[in-house]
């Protein structure tokens, strides 16, 4: 036999924000890569990998891919998690990279072909007030994106959520230790609308308008909040209410009939089953990192399939260029595509994580090479040391912690 994991190791590296990378080496020599970021909690990962998981893999036959997904899984006993979802998911993606590098195939060929020519993608729009997210609409519609996200600052509210500091690519993981934010709900549900609103009035419907609520409102205020903007047709207000308790979702269904978009915290398919089955979301947006791999998002996009549900996987910078690669994998091959978040990464990122997918008329077109079709220069990695970095935390006024 020579399809053995000989090799597994983490790379821990910042290019622009940190990321930890799985990279699996076969007695035969095929290298297989893995994303295993968990935004704020790295090293969690990492540890969880490295002391618990390598140990385990070592000698195992790299062609049995859902056997040592259920092996990782059932066998830790301890399931589900952020970090244990993770973990698994770098483990899976990166036995399907060597199983396409072996078959001379890309991933999503193994995942039956090609259901699209191209994966619709959303880009981000931000600004500190209204005018700059309006230019910022603008400069995205002028490169060809067909669908936006939109988010302003809001007047009164120190840093809410969604806008970019400065110029470069919006990372809220933004200090050594978290930052304090603050948030407001009323000045929210008053603004929010009016600069939909505004996006619409200048630009008009010929382009999908997203915007991300961020766990922000109780189920009530997101009924207020999705009928306020049902004439501006939204593709989705996303994570209206955070979503452990999945029943609160019922409420929002029967106050709005804008759709519902919600998992980018979510890891696993019990996590959205309810939201699935009764057809309390319109779109599911766990990732392909973060909810156990290629092997564990199709089992939930299957499910959701089911139920009339599409999927929306998160794809913020967090998110590495390894996870991306294995999205569109998915993303092109499924039946229930409906979007996938994209925001580019910095320049320097490129130097370490080198794709194979390009952008080409606000679609994002996957590789065709075998695997994957992404490499990684870990001479590149080891310039740039793990810096921590915190995504910030959100009070009110009172000074009470509120969901970030
Ligand atoms: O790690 C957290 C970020 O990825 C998240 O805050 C970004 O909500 C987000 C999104 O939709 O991209
Ligand atoms: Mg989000």
């Amino acid at each position: 036999m020579t399809d053995r994991i000989e090799r597994a190791e983490v790379i821990v590296t910042a290019p622009a924000r940190n990321f930890v990378t799985v990279k699996l080496t076969t007695s035969d020599g095929i290298v297989g890569w893995g994303d295993a970021t968990l935004n704020g909690r790295e090293l969690a990962v990492a540890s969880y990998l490295s002391d618990h998981v390598i140990p385990t893999l070592i000698g195992k036959d790299a062609s049995r891919i859902g056997d040592i997904w259920s092996y990782l899984y059932k066998g830790a006993y301890w399931r589900r998690g952020p970090v244990t979802m993770t973990a698994i998911a770098a483990i899976d993606v990166a036995l399907w990279d060597i199983k396409g590098k072996r078959a001379g195939l890309p991933v999503h060929e193994l995942l039956g072909g090609k259901a699209r020519d191209g994966v619709l993608v959303y880009a981000h729009a931000s600004g500190a007030d209204v005018a700059e997210m309006l230019d910022d609409v603008d400069r995205l519609l002028g490169e060809g994106y067909r669908a936006v996200r939109g988010q302003a600052a809001l007047v009164g509210v120190p840093d809410a959520y969604g806008v970019r500091h400065g110029t470069g690519v919006y990372d809220p993981a933004d200090a050594s230790l978290p930052s304090e934010t603050g948030w407001d709900t009323a000045a929210y549900l008053e603004q929010a609308p009016g600069y939909l609103r505004a996006i619409r009035e200048r630009f008009g419907f010929g382009f999908h308008l997203l915007h991300d609520c961020h766990h922000r409102l109780t189920p009530n205020e997101a009924g207020i909040f999705g009928r306020s903007v049902e004439d501006l047709k939204l593709f989705w207000m996303e994570d209206p209410t955070p979503a452990e308790n999945q029943e609160k979702f019922r409420l929002i269904r029967q106050r709005t009939t804008t759709p519902i978009a919600t998992g980018e915290v979510l890891n696993s398919i019990w996590d959205v089953q309810t939201l699935i089955t009764e057809q309390l979301i319109d779109y599911v947006r766990t990732s392909v990192s973060h909810a156990g791999g290629i092997t564990h998002l199709r089992r939930i996009f299957d499910l959701a399939d089911l139920y009339g549900v599409r999927s929306g996987s998160h794809g913020a910078t967090d998110l590495s260029p390894v996870s991306l690669s294995a999205a569109l994998q998915l993303d092109i091959s499924i039946p229930n595509f409906g979007i996938q978040e994209y925001m580019a990464h910095d320049a320097v990122t490129h130097e370490v994580f080198r794709p194979g997918y390009h952008l080409d008329d606000g679609y994002l077109i996957p590789s065709d090479a075998p695997g994957l079709g992404i490499e990684v220069d870990e001479d590149a990695a080891r310039r740039f040391p793990y810096n921590p970095k915190y995504l910030p935390v959100a009070r009110l006024a009172d000074g009470t912690l509120h969901d970030w």
